[in-house]
């Protein structure tokens, strides 16, 4: 790694063993294939309606974006779509990954595109949870990280597996391992990482987390989209609390004498955010389970 800065710029035929290495990193439903890979590439490169980034740092290949653009009915014409995108793994937290989807984002725009998506065929879907009495949570979940917190009949409990699709759990993103690094100052790092949704009028009731093993590691939570009023009291639920709002980007440490302070959602206040369209808030929290 240097500390050059990132250059983002189209893929060309010089790039192509660099491209592939990548490529080989992102493979994992399929066993790569360098000779396909090679077709592939040169095709590509002459296919008007895909855009092929390469990023570095003017020395390394630090990773690339492979995108396209294709007629809609829902979006009245072009969207631009990422098909794969992959930033080398030590080269990880550095900003690569925002500047290919912002070149991406540009090339769309440029080329007549209403909106950008992205394929998360790995990502683990939102699923509503029930608690162990039988009722269904407001509060839609996932799970990042080698354990996940979910509710059911048998009880509270993390497990290593999806509820639904009996899939591991997608990695917690390494820029929530850094976040958990400087909150922590070095602790051991988190190894689940709870994502609620909360749409429409979703909301949790007061309670404490209290499913880990050792409660001298904090719970640092990540809020994201629609601002949330968050209420917290004592670790006697019967104790006085008091509210404040969770916007957008705010992280909220329960540590220390607060670790198992009662807590919970009252609302979320709708539109008060552009991030997620049609209001809904974001809410990932990353705990130490083991
Ligand atoms: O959504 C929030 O801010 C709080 C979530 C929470 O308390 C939990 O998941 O245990
Ligand atoms: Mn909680």
């Amino acid at each position: 790694m240097n500390d050059a800065p990132i250059q983002i710029r189209a893929a060309v035929a010089a790039d192509e063993s660099a491209v592939a290495g990548l490529a080989g990193e992102l493979a994992q439903s399929f066993p790569f294939s360098r000779a396909r890979f090679e077709v592939s590439y040169r095709s590509l490169l002459d296919t008007e309606d895909a855009c092929l980034l390469v990023a570095t740092d003017g020395r390394d290949y630090l990773g690339y974006l492979l995108g396209f653009r294709h007629l809609t009915f829902f979006a009245n014409g072009l969207v631009g779509w990422v098909e794969e995108i992959l930033v080398s793994r030590g080269q990880r937290g550095l900003g690569t990954g925002r500047a290919l989807m912002t070149s991406f984002e540009q090339w769309a725009a440029g080329h007549g595109c209403a909106m950008v998506a992205l394929s998360t065929r790995r990502a683990a879907p939102f699923y509503r949870p029930v608690t162990p009495s039988g009722q269904s949570m407001s509060v839609e979940m996932t799970n990042f990280g080698p354990l996940g917190w979910m509710t059911d009949a048998a009880g509270y409990r993390y497990e290593a597996r999806h509820p639904i699709t009996g899939q591991p759990w997608p990695p917690i993103p390494a820029v929530l391992l850094t976040l958990w690094a400087d909150v922590t100052e070095g602790g051991p790092g988190p190894d689940a990482c709870l994502v609620n949704l909360y749409r429409a009028d979703a909301r949790m009731g007061l309670h404490q987390d209290r499913d880990e093993r050792d409660f001298s590691h904090p719970v640092v939570s990540v809020s994201l989209g629609d601002t949330a009023i968050f209420r917290i009291g004592g670790t006697e639920r019967r104790a006085p609390t008091r509210s404040f709002r969770l916007a957008s980007g705010d992280v909220c440490v329960l540590g220390g004498d607060a670790r198992l302070a009662f807590h919970g959602i009252d609302r979320v206040l709708a539109g008060s955010s552009a991030l997620a369209p049609g209001g809904e808030r974001i809410n990932l929290t990353l705990r130490r389970a083991l």
